[in-house]
C-alpha cells in the first residue's frame, strides 16, 4: 500500500515543478470513516544545482537553507516531503533519495526543473544524491534527516489578519427595508502570512477579507469609516453595491486619523465587492482592503443550511514564495501582474488551519465568493462535488445556472454557489489555474456523517470488471 502510494506520488511528480502531487493518504488526517486527499505536501525544500570550487553541488534556493552547499534537510516523521530541483549548471543531473525509493527524471538543459515527492516513514539520516557516475563523488550529495527535532520553528510575530469564514451576518428573511449604520476602520497591520513569513498588510476592521455587510435590497446605509491613527496612507472605501460617485470613494479618501460618511440607498439586490479606492488602487487592494456586501432581494435568499464567506486575493513580495521573515512589496511584481502568493482569506493557512469549514452529510451549504484580486480571475472549483446551483457574477435575480464544475470569477466580482453535500470526505476549494495553489490557494470544507455507499465507496480489491 505504502509502496504503490510512493510510486504514484513519484509517479506524479516526475511530470515537473508545476505539477500537483496528489497524495491518496490511507491514514486520513482528520477523519478514520472517510478518505483524505492530501493535495500538498508537508514540507517542501528546492535545490538547485551548481558548479563550486570545481566540484558539483547541490545549493538550496529558497528559504532557511537558501545558498547553502548541500544543505542538510530536516523533516518531520511521517510528513509528505516534496523537493524540487532546478538545473543551474547546464550539465546532466538528477535527484534521488534512494531509502525512500524517491528518484527524479534526468535534467539537461539549464533551467530545467524536476522534483521528486515520497513519505518520510522511518526516522534517521539519510542521503539525497545525484545519480549520474561520478557525480557524488564530485559532491552533489547532501543529507535528509528525518524526527530531527533540530530546526527551531520561528516565532509568529504576526497578527492573525485571516477573515473567518463564519462571520456571514444575518438573513434578512421576510423583513423590509430598513436604515443600517456600517462602521469600518482602515488599518496596516503586521499580519502572519504563513507559518515563519509575515506581511505588513491593509485592512477594513483587521481582517482580510473586510466584514461581510448584509443588507436588503432597498435598505439605507450609513458607511462610518474612519482611517486608525497609526496609518500612514490615505485610505478609502467603494462599494459596487452602490449608485454614486466612486460608489464612495469620492467622498471617503481619510487621511490617518480622520473619519468620512456617506448614506446609499441599495437600489440593486446582488453579491458585491468593496475596495478601497486610494491611489496606487491596486497596491490597496492587493494589500488586502476588500470585502463583500450582500444586498438580499425582496423575500430574502432560499434557506440553507451553511453558508461560508470566502474571498480569493493576490499578495506581490519582493520574496519568492517561501521565503521566511518578513515579506515586502513589490512594485515591479505588482505591474507584471506575477504575484508570489495567493491565498483565500488573507493567508495561506486561513481555510486550512485557522478555520475549520465544516458540514454533515445531506446539508446544503452555501459560499459567497469574491475575487479581490486586484488581478487575477479565478475559477473557482470544489474538488469532489459539483455546484448545484451557481448565481453567476453575484446576480441573484436571474435563475442560477445548474450542476457545473467550475465557475469563472472576476477580479472585483463575486459568485454565489450552493451545493448539497452528499458523502463524506474533505472537500477542496480551489482556483483551477492549479499553479496557484503551490503559492498557497487552497480551503478545506470538511464533511462528517455515514458513508453513502450508492453515491461513491472505495474498493479494497480492484473490481474485478472495472480494468484500470
Ligand atoms: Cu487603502
Amino acid at each position: 500500500m505504502e509502496r504503490k502510494l510512493i510510486s504514484r506520488l513519484v509517479a506524479c511528480a516526475v511530470l515537473g515543478l508545476a505539477s500537483v502531487s496528489v497524495a491518496y493518504a490511507a491514514t486520513g488526517h482528520e477523519h478514520s470513516s472517510s478518505t483524505s486527499v492530501q493535495i500538498r505536501p508537508d514540507v517542501t525544500y528546492t535545490l538547485r544545482t551548481d558548479i563550486a570550487d570545481g566540484k558539483l553541488v547541490f545549493i538550496g534556493e529558497t528559504g532557511a537553507i537558501k545558498g547553502k552547499v548541500n544543505p542538510q534537510l530536516v523533516v518531520a516523521e511521517g510528513a509528505v516531503v516534496q523537493i524540487n530541483l532546478v538545473n543551474g549548471d547546464g550539465a546532466t543531473h538528477d535527484i534521488s533519495v534512494p531509502d525512500f525509493s524517491a528518484k527524479s527524471n534526468q535534467l539537461n538543459a539549464k533551467g530545467s526543473s524536476t522534483s521528486i515527492v515520497f513519505k518520510a516513514n522511518k526516522k534517521g539520516d539519510f542521503q539525497y544524491i545525484c545519480t549520474l557516475p561520478g557525480h557524488v563523488q564530485a559532491g552533489m550529495i547532501g543529507k535528509i534527516t528525518v524526527g530531527g527535532g533540530s530546526v527551531a520553528k520561528q516565532a509568529p510575530k504576526g497578527v492573525d489578519i485571516s477573515a473567518s469564514p463564519f462571520d456571514v451576518g444575518q438573513p434578512v428573511g421576510k423583513r423590509g427595508p430598513q436604515k443600517m449604520t456600517v462602521n469600518l476602520e482602515t488599518t496596516e497591520v503586521l499580519g502572519q502570512l504563513a507559518d515563519g513569513s509575515t506581511y505588513k498588510y491593509w485592512t477594513f476592521n483587521n481582517k482580510v477579507p473586510g466584514p461581510f455587510i448584509r443588507t436588503r435590497v432597498g435598505d439605507t446605509v450609513t458607511v462610518n469609516m474612519a482611517n486608525a491613527k497609526d496609518s500612514h496612507m490615505i485610505h478609502s472605501v467603494d462599494f459596487h453595491a452602490v449608485t454614486g460617485p466612486g460608489g464612495g470613494a469620492a467622498v471617503t479618501q481619510a487621511a490617518p486619523g480622520s473619519k468620512k460618511s456617506f448614506t446609499f440607498k441599495a437600489l440593486n439586490p446582488g453579491l458585491y465587492v468593496y475596495h478601497c479606492a486610494t491611489p496606487m488602487v491596486a497596491q490597496h487592494i492587493s494589500n488586502g482592503m476588500y470585502g463583500m456586501i450582500l444586498v438580499e432581494p425582496e423575500g430574502g435568499l432560499p434557506k440553507v443550511d451553511r453558508e461560508f464567506y470566502v474571498m480569493q486575493g493576490e499578495l506581490y513580495t519582493a520574496q519568492r514564495h517561501g521565503t521566511q521573515g518578513e515579506n515586502e512589496f513589490s512594485l515591479d511584481k505588482l505591474l507584471a501582474e506575477q504575484p508570489e502568493h495567493l491565498m483565500f482569506n488573507g493567508n495561506h493557512d486561513a481555510l486550512t488551519k485557522t478555520h475549520r469549514m465544516e458540514a454533515k452529510v445531506g446539508e446544503t451549504v452555501r459560499i459567497f465568493f469574491g475575487v479581490g484580486g486586484p488581478n487575477a480571475t479565478s475559477s473557482f472549483h470544489v474538488i469532489g462535488e459539483i455546484f448545484d446551483r451557481v448565481y453567476s457574477m453575484g446576480d441573484l435575480t436571474s435563475a442560477p445556472l445548474q450542476n457545473v464544475q467550475t465557475t469563472t470569477v472576476a477580479p472585483g466580482g463575486a459568485t454565489m454557489v450552493e451545493f448539497k453535500v452528499e458523502a463524506p470526505g474533505r472537500l477542496i476549494l480551489v482556483d483551477h489555474a492549479l499553479s496557484r495553489m503551490e503559492k498557497g490557494l487552497v480551503g478545506f470544507l470538511h464533511v462528517d456523517g455515514p458513508e453513502n455507499a450508492d453515491v461513491f465507496r472505495a474498493h479494497s480489491k480492484p473490481d474485478g470488471d472495472s480494468g484500470h
